[in-house]
């Protein structure tokens, strides 16, 4: 009897032993952002699907990159941090594949989004991160990237000379925005607010219902807003390779149902009127309610000047493009790129 007691004690000390009391994810923005709230029900999900064995305690705000972001992916795959929920801008000075997602104008509508991650090219990249140590584990969102800027409004190339843009630290970023003719300075969002506060940059890019409307940016004088749908910006749920390999079978398959399930939701809540209504109705069914149903609208009562580009007035921007494009397809390769078009093609 002592000895099955033993037994018992050890057995149960080993399954204990596998899991840690704390997974730590990383997120950049803060808890009130669609990227905020997809992270904290992730870890939620996956503490009710792990029968409470995996709990994730969600870092915002970049606190465990010390406001670097493009360090996040290194951190992942160092198992400093075990999750995270990741800009596929902030990771693709890592994986240049991911600059795929960062080639201006390449995704006109959130169709050819969907069939890119669905499609080849979404199964190539996961296939790249998995290979560099890192376990993808579904697509998020934080949205189609739009300009913000405190001078004037942007409707034309030449509206945009010398503006001062502040942009992720990852060069294609740098490169579109000198092309088309702006003043690109690079800096971490950690920096932002209080850069725009104080003038010392012009303007932004950012999406309207994932960063502009969350934090507020016309309270810091970013009064123009140009919808011209430029560059979306997935996220992606992932873990460490090295959490991930500690996991059983049986936990590693609710993990990743956790994902899904909350990437479905995340997502929808940062295309909330924003699409055709699919994702307004997609929340409305799973009993979530969303404060502000038409982000435009909202915008203009709060003063801001909206500028929504109609496509002529987009293929003006595009072709000041043309040349980043040309050479950062080249860097992505080949083949990602020819895929990912005929994703786009099959739901034409
Ligand atoms: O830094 C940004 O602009 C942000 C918050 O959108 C990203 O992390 C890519």
């Amino acid at each position: 009897m002592r000895w099955i007691g033993f037994s018992v004690l050890v057995f149960l000390g080993m399954a204990l032993a596998q899991f840690k009391a704390e997974y730590k994810l990383s997120v950049v923005v803060g808890p009130n952002t669609a990227w905020g709230m997809g992270a904290q029900r992730f870890a939620e999900l996956v503490k009710e699907k792990t029968g409470g064995r995996v709990n994730i305690k969600v870092y915002y705000s970049g606190q465990l990159f010390a406001g670097q972001q493009t360090n996040e992916f290194q951190l992942l795959r160092t198992g400093v941090a075990d999750f995270a929920l990741g800009s596929t801008i902030n990771w693709s000075p890592q994986v240049k594949e991911l600059n795929l997602f960062n080639l201006p104008f390449f995704f006109s509508a959130y169709k050819d989004l969907d069939a890119v991650e669905e499609g080849q090219a979404g199964k190539a990249i996961f296939a790249r991160l998995r290979q560099l140590g890192v376990e993808p584990l579904a697509w998020g969102e934080n949205g189609y990237r739009q300009l913000t800027n405190s001078k004037r409004p942007v409707r034309t190339p030449e509206d945009l000379q010398g503006l001062k843009i502040r942009v992720v630290g990852a060069p294609i970023f740098v490169e579109t925005f000198r092309a088309l003719g702006a003043n690109p300075t690079s800096m971490n969002w950690a920096e932002v607010l209080t850069a725009l506060q104080q003038g010392v940059i012009d303007g932004q890019e950012n999406p309207i219902v994932g960063v502009i409307i969350p934090y507020k940016l016309w309270e810091l004088g970013q009064r123009y807003l140009t919808v011209w749908n430029y560059v979306i910006d997935p996220v992606i749920f992932a873990a460490s390779g090295q959490t991930w390999r500690t996991f059983p079978p049986e936990v590693q398959k609710a993990i990743q149902e956790a994902a899904l399930e909350a990437a479905r939701y995340q997502k929808a809540l940062a295309r909330a009127g924003m699409d055709d209504g699919a994702a307004l109705r997609y929340l409305a069914s799973i009993g979530v309610k969303v404060e502000i149903q038409d982000p435009l609208a909202y915008l203009r009562v709060q003063g801001v000047e909206v500028t929504v580009l109609s496509p002529l007035e987009v293929g003006r921007f595009r072709s000041r493009v043309a040349e980043v494009v040309q050479r950062w397809a080249k860097e992505i390769g080949g083949t990602l790129v020819v895929q990912a078009e005929a994703d786009k093609k099959r739901v034409k």
